[in-house]
């Protein structure tokens, strides 16, 4: 059967745009469907006051391009949303992309049609089209969770999720405003919201770690130096587990002198960021090691919140780097003003919405705004609002009913010719996300290239390779204290979902290596056909 493209590309944001670029360079036709007005993804979305990227601007940028490396000129250590974006678009219209993306345009469903060996997929426009390949680019934090509070419709003021925030932006000056959510979300965006609201009230179901991001405009001559290095700095990057280059200190945390440890966590506090978990090697290995970076981090806690109480509250309980670790700039100090206040509700969850505020704990709090700083249902939660089906009809929602299942996160069984980058399975979330796509995006690309050259129509892994990763995938879990909290990561934050580790936490190169190997061995663990 001829198709209309070779393939379907859901979601332009930095997946979906350098899938589109991979495929046009070698050759195949592809068409991409984004629901937004625009590309960026993440960052087209998440415009709540305060956004930014975590992982240091020079590193979160593609590589592909060398020409793109050396003419994008970052600004910030931590870009923001909107500077992000701009370098999304910049992208898009430097690779003239935009002509093979149909944007407002969501995907509803794909359906692989075994006869034909080709899938067919629907929009939510109408749109009826054929393709070899579906590929989803979609994201792993994309789909809002909107906790079920009861009376969440009643309240009369306006309401806002971080992850869908108005485009023209809302001014909170005059207004009280409360926050539900005390994640990566609220963290960045409640001093500012602290700044401009009248009275602000966070309420807290659990408390976080975060670092102090130490954000600065960006130095010239460091950016010379990182352009004119880049290759090595990337290639360092890759060497390293979570796909970022800065350096992990091999010694284990419980092991050294206390002092010698003070020193070294007072050293990667105040340089900042994410490489705090790199203090140690052993800090999401070992209860005892973890406890001295929990420490540590709590300590900070009472050295910035000047009332005892509130300090406590927003002391963690649970193990560091658990849940994911936060990045911020002025989180603590925010709590030290008057016209914010903090509401633990820890041990009872909210009671309901009402038309001026909400219920918690036997008290009423009014305000005039609510923002739902609530997350994602992560990782699979927009694939599978998509009615993908694959052989015999089967729906992936029912194939992942009690978690989903992958080989490599990248292909499942049953869904021939069906890729998903940075899937279930694969290192995604736990990596700097840029060049896990771009690994995801020349792996597909070589792939079908490969196909092509082998008159090769459908690929599709087999069962027992897919149950051997998924083992892997289980087994690398174990090993480590992050599979043991509730977070998303492991799907705790949204009712009735199966509770199983999705990412990959063997490492970016241990992942890399995986991939190559398969490769090296002709597809192994793939039917050709
Ligand atoms: O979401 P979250 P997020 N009642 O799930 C609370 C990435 N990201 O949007 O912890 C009361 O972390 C929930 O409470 P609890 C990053 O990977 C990156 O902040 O479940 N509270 C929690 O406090 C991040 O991890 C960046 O007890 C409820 C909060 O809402 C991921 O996105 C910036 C509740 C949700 O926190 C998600 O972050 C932003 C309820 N019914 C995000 N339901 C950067 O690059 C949920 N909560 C910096």
């Amino acid at each position: 059967m001829s198709t209309d493209f070779d393939a379907v590309i859901i979601g332009a944001g930095f997946a979906g745009m350098y899938m589109l670029h991979r495929l046009r360079q070698k050759g195949f036709t592809a068409r991409v469907f984004e629901a937004g007005e625009g590309v960026g993804g993440t960052w087209y979305w998440n415009r709540y006051p305060g956004a930014r990227c975590d992982v240091e601007s020079v590193q979160y940028s593609y590589q592909f391009s060398r020409e793109l490396e050396q003419e994008w000129e970052w600004t910030e250590r931590y870009a923001t949303q909107p500077e992000i974006l701009r370098y999304a678009n910049h992208v898009a219209d430097r690779f003239d992309l935009r002509r093979d993306i149909r944007f407002e345009t969501r995907i509803t469903a794909a359906v692989f049609d075994e006869t034909a060996n080709a899938w067919r997929v629907e929009t939510d426009k109408g749109d009826r089209v054929a393709a070899r390949f579906v590929i989803t680019a979609m994201g792993c934090l994309s789909s809002p969770n909107t906790p079920k509070i009861p009376g969440l419709e009643d309240f009369k003021g306006p309401t806002y999720h971080t992850g869908n925030w108005p485009h023209e932006g809302v001014d909170f000056t005059g207004k009280t405003v409360g926050v539900i959510g005390t994640g990566s979300s609220a963290i960045q965006s409640i001093p500012i919201m602290a700044q401009q609201a009248s009275h602000l009230t966070v309420f807290q179901r659990t408390a976080n770690y975060t670092v102090p991001a130490h954000n600065r405009p960006l130095d010239p001559a460091y950016v010379r130096q990182v352009k004119a290095n880049y290759p090595e700095m990337r290639r360092r990057a890759r060497s390293k587990p979570a796909g970022i280059d800065f350096t992990i200190n091999p010694a284990s945390a419980i092991a050294t002198p206390e002092a010698e440890r003070r020193r070294e966590f007072e050293k990667r506090w105040s340089y900042g960021g994410l490489g705090f978990m790199a203090s140690f090697s052993d800090l999401l290995l070992n209860d005892d090691s973890n406890k001295t970076a929990a420490d540590f981090v709590r300590s900070k806690i009472f050295e910035v919140v000047k009332d005892p109480r509130t300090a406590e509250l927003l002391t963690p309980k649970n193990i560091i780097g658990c849940k994911r670790l936060c990045v911020d700039t002025g989180y603590w100090e925010t709590f030290n003003r008057p016209n914010v206040t903090l509401v633990d509700i820890s041990d009872a969850p909210i009671e309901r919405i009402t038309a001026s505020g909400l219920r918690a704990r036997g008290q009423d709090y009014a305000f005039d705004c609510l923002v739902l700083a609530t997350g994602f249902d992560a990782m699979t939660g927009a694939l599978l609002k998509v009615d993908i089906r694959g052989r015999g009809g089967v729906a992936l929602r029912d194939k992942w009913r009690e978690g989903p299942k992958s080989y490599l996160g990248l292909t499942v069984v049953g869904f021939p010719n069906l890729f998903t980058i940075t899937g279930p399975g694969s290192p995604s979330v736990l990596t700097n996300m840029l060049p896990s796509i771009e690994q995801h995006v020349d792996f597909i690309a070589d792939c079908l290239e490969t196909m092509r050259a082998r008159g090769v129509n459908v690929i599709e892994p087999v069962e027992k390779a897919q149950e051997a990763w998924v083992g892997q995938v289980g087994d690398a879990a174990n090993i480590t204290l992050r599979s043991t909290c509730s977070s998303w990561y492991v799907g705790a934050n949204i009712p009735g979902k199966p509770r199983v580790f999705m990412p990959y936490i063997g490492g970016f190169p241990a992942y890399i290596a995986a991939c190559e190997t398969v490769v090296k061995n002709g597809y192994e663990g793939f039917a050709l056909a």
